[in-house]
Formats: C-alpha cells, sequence, structure tokens
C-alpha cells in the first residue's frame, strides 16, 4: 500500500498552488523549477495576469531568476482551481483583532473550492500558518460536513513555512521543514515531494504538532524581541548603552540577545503569539507581555522624537521625516510595519502626520509620503530611520547636518540619537 502511495503521489500529475503570495509564489516557483508540473491558483485576476506576462508581484533576492527557470519548465497561472491530486494551499490567515483568534475565513473557502474539484485520494497540504487546533476545530468539519472521509477520500497535511521575507530563496532550500500528516505513509510521500528543493532534513509528525511549532517559532522570537526592546527602555534611563551591553552580554556561549527596534511588523511574528493569547487567555502571560512591549516601541519612539526635540529647541514637528515604511529591511511588505503603527498613534492624538519616504513602496500608502530620497531630506531637519534598507547604509553622507534618530542603530556614530 505505501509503496503505491508513494509511487502514486510522485507521480502524480502536478501539483495546484492555491494562494500566490509571499509564501505561494517562491513555493511554487522552487517546484516548478525542480522539474515538477505546477499551475499556480489565485483568485487575485490582476496579479495572475502580472505573473503569466512574466512580471513579478514582489521583490525579493533572486525570486527573478527563480521565475524565469519556473517559466521555462511550464509553470502556468490561472484564477481557476485545477482537478489534480496533489495541492498547497498557501492563503492569508489573519487575526480576529478583539479576540486575538485566527480567522480561518480564506483557509477553509480554499479547501472546499479544492474538495469541489480535486480527484479522490488527493492530498491537500496547508502551508498557511494556522493557530494550533484549527484543522480539529475548522477544518475537518468542513470537508466531514460533505460526507467526505479524511484519510481516505482526501489526505491533509500541514507544512508550515519557515522562509525569511529578505532571504526567502536560500531558506526555501536550506531551512528544515516540518511536516505534519494524520497518516505517517502520506507523510513520507510529501516528504518526498519537498526534497525535490529542500536540502535539509525534513521532520514528519502530526498535524497538531505541525500547528503548534509553527506558532511557537515565532513567539520565541517576538519574546526574544520583546527583551531586547525592554533592555533598551532600560539602558535608556540610566543612559548606558544598550547595544554595548547586548554586544557583551552575546559573547556568553549561551546568550543570544537580539536587537531592540522601532517596533515588530509584519504578518507573522507581529500576528502569531496572538493565537496563544487569544487561545491560552491567563496560561499565555509572557507572551502577552511580550507583544505589549513590542507594541509599546513605535509610541516609544515617539518619546525619543519629543525628547530630541525639546533637547535640540526644534518646534516645528512638520520638519521631522520617517525613512523606512516596510516592516523591515529589503523587502517590500508593509503590514504591521511600526512606521504604520507609530503614524496611527499619532492620528489617534490628532498630531498632523510626519513626512514619510521607502525606497521600496512605490505606491501612495500614507499622506506625506516622499517617493525621492533628496526630496525627503530636503523637506526635513530630523531623520527617523526606522527601516534599515541598503539605500540608507550605502548613502550615510546624505544625513549630514540632519539631526538623526537611529532606532536600527546602523549609522555606527555617537553623534546620532539612538532608542
Ligand atoms: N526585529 C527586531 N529585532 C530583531 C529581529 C527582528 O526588532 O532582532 C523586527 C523586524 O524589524 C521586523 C520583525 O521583528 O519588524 C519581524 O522580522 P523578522 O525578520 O524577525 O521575521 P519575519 O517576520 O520576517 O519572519 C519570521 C521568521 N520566523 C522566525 O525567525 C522564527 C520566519 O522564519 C518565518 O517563516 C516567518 O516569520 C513567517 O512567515 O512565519
Amino acid at each position: 500500500m505505501a509503496d503505491n502511495q508513494d509511487k502514486e503521489l510522485i507521480e502524480m500529475e502536478f501539483i495546484n498552488v492555491i494562494g500566490l503570495g509571499y509564501i505561494g509564489l517562491p513555493t511554487s516557483l522552487m517546484f516548478a523549477q525542480s522539474g515538477i508540473k505546477v499551475i499556480g491558483t489565485d483568485l487575485n485576476k490582476s496579479l495572475v495576469n502580472s505573473l503569466a506576462d512574466g512580471k513579478l508581484t514582489f521583490q525579493e533576492k533572486g525570486l527573478e531568476e527563480l521565475f524565469q527557470n519556473a517559466i521555462s519548465n511550464g509553470i502556468e497561472f490561472s484564477t481557476d482551481y485545477q482537478k489534480t491530486d496533489t495541492y498547497i494551499i498557501a492563503v492569508p490567515t489573519p487575526y480576529i483583532k478583539e479576540s486575538k483568534k485566527i480567522d480561518p475565513k480564506y483557509v477553509i473557502s480554499a479547501v472546499k473550492s479544492v474538495l469541489d474539484v480535486c480527484e479522490p485520494g488527493a492530498v491537500i497540504i496547508i502551508e498557511s500558518t494556522v493557530s494550533p487546533g484549527s484543522f480539529d476545530k475548522y477544518i475537518r468539519p468542513e470537508i466531514e460536513k460533505q460526507g467526505i472521509i479524511i484519510g481516505k477520500d482526501v489526505h491533509l497535511v500541514h507544512a508550515p513555512e519557515r522562509i525569511i521575507p529578505g532571504n526567502m530563496i536560500y531558506e526555501l532550500k536550506n531551512n528544515s521543514r516540518t511536516i505534519g500528516a494524520d497518516d505517517p505513509k502520506i507523510g513520507n510521500c510529501v516528504k518526498k515531494l519537498y526534497t525535490h528543493f529542500c536540502k535539509a532534513e525534513i521532520v514528519i509528525t502530526d498535524i497538531r504538532s505541525a500547528e503548534m511549532s509553527k506558532v511557537v517559532e515565532n513567539t520565541y522570537r517576538d519574546i526574544n524581541i520583546a527583551f531586547a526592546n525592554e533592555l533598551a527602555k532600560i539602558c535608556r534611563i540610566d543612559n548606558i548603552d544598550v547595544y554595548e551591553i547586548i554586544r557583551i552580554a552575546n559573547k556568553h556561549p549561551r546568550v543570544n540577545i537580539l536587537q531592540p527596534g522601532p517596533g515588530v511588523g509584519g504578518h507573522c511574528i507581529s500576528v502569531d503569539p496572538w493565537f496563544l493569547v487569544g487561545d491560552y487567555p491567563g496560561l499565555a502571560n509572557i507572551v502577552l507581555t511580550a507583544r505589549k512591549i513590542n507594541d509599546s516601541m513605535p509610541e516609544y519612539v515617539l518619546e525619543r522624537v519629543y525628547d530630541i526635540m525639546q533637547e535640540r529647541g526644534m518646534l516645528d514637528i512638520s520638519r521631522v521625516g520617517l525613512y523606512g515604511l516596510t516592516y523591515k529591511e529589503n523587502v517590500d511588505d508593509i503590514r504591521e510595519s511600526p512606521t504604520l503603527q507609530l503614524l496611527e498613534a499619532m492620528k489617534k492624538h490628532l498630531a498632523p502626520p510626519l513626512r514619510v519616504y521607502d525606497p521600496f513602496v512605490k505606491h501612495d500608502v500614507v499622506e506625506n509620503q516622499y517617493h525621492d530620497f533628496d526630496r525627503f531630506l530636503e523637506d526635513v531637519d530630523l531623520v527617523v530611520i526606522m527601516v534599515s534598507h541598503d539605500e540608507i547604509k550605502e548613502h550615510m553622507d546624505k544625513l549630514e547636518g540632519k539631526v538623526v534618530l537611529d532606532t536600527k542603530n546602523i549609522c555606527g556614530s555617537d553623534r546620532v540619537y539612538k532608542l
């Protein structure tokens, strides 16, 4: 039986990847580059048309070359779900801000659309990050409601992604992977599938462990960033250089303190810990405290701006500019970015929006947004570095004569202000 299943899966017709965003697109391209037939599906027609026209929908190191290789290997893009026996679902899993619980609607909708077209015995691999227990709470009931037997008519697998935006291609090949499956034989088939491009260890476990380990990984990172941020606040009170403290402490063989920053953005680290807070209220205490600390950083940056303006006798808030709108360096993703959080905080206090510039954000997202670095610098006297894009690191000279609040500690000068 196992051999047949191994054989059938590996000789599948093609993979239909559902959701062509930051995870689904690179994943579909990696499979296609490895020689597997892939059809990528997304409901967003303009996104599908852009890809079909050979135009990428976001920037990422190495993605263009991967895209060209996938195109030469015949990858196709469509808005339709395809009839096949292997699906990868990589659609958004937002959380509901009030309840801090996952909103599974996109995953459920994708699963239901797959069930409408898939072959009997199809394998549905969900890569989207879900809160622990989501398969049992939301996904299985939707399938069983249709009289479909999981483990016979369809097989469920959870293969959460670990790639980090800014280094996706390398990490897709070299990060270990987790495959959660009800049936270890199916898990082994899916493991073999991913070995087409993944050269690292692939761990097979049950679905619930796969759900929990993924959320735990991001929560671990959020807590450690919060520790660095809290350290920054403590050191500021006594005018201690927090970066020197971290540099020295990290020389200890078992200490690895991360870097303080203007806040934690992105659709992962700032979201996933809330799943634990929402599902384990009263238990996920460190998790909640860390989230609060990280979410306090944008307003902390505003306090630092205020202190600096007081100290320098600067009265005109309109001469303050934020460098960086994305959630981190060298990506174009602005989701939950610290800058957006900071501007939101100002709006709440009815303060006028600060000037903003980001080389990776070509379209207008906020008021007072610039698209030319020099124009931006002409109109500001105090530059708040919120994101450490390569551009600003390569043009430090342009900050001559400006007051600088370097929240990313990239200037390497004691003439700038820090967190
Ligand atoms: N940040 C700090 N200080 C640090 C590190 C990061 O303030 O020392 C900030 C960043 O500026 C950013 C936020 O945290 O605003 C998150 O950035 P990140 O680079 O830490 O992580 P992501 O969100 O880009 O990717 C994470 C990764 N998870 C882990 O490292 C455990 C990645 O492996 C996951 O695949 C990804 O979440 C995801 O999609 O889940």
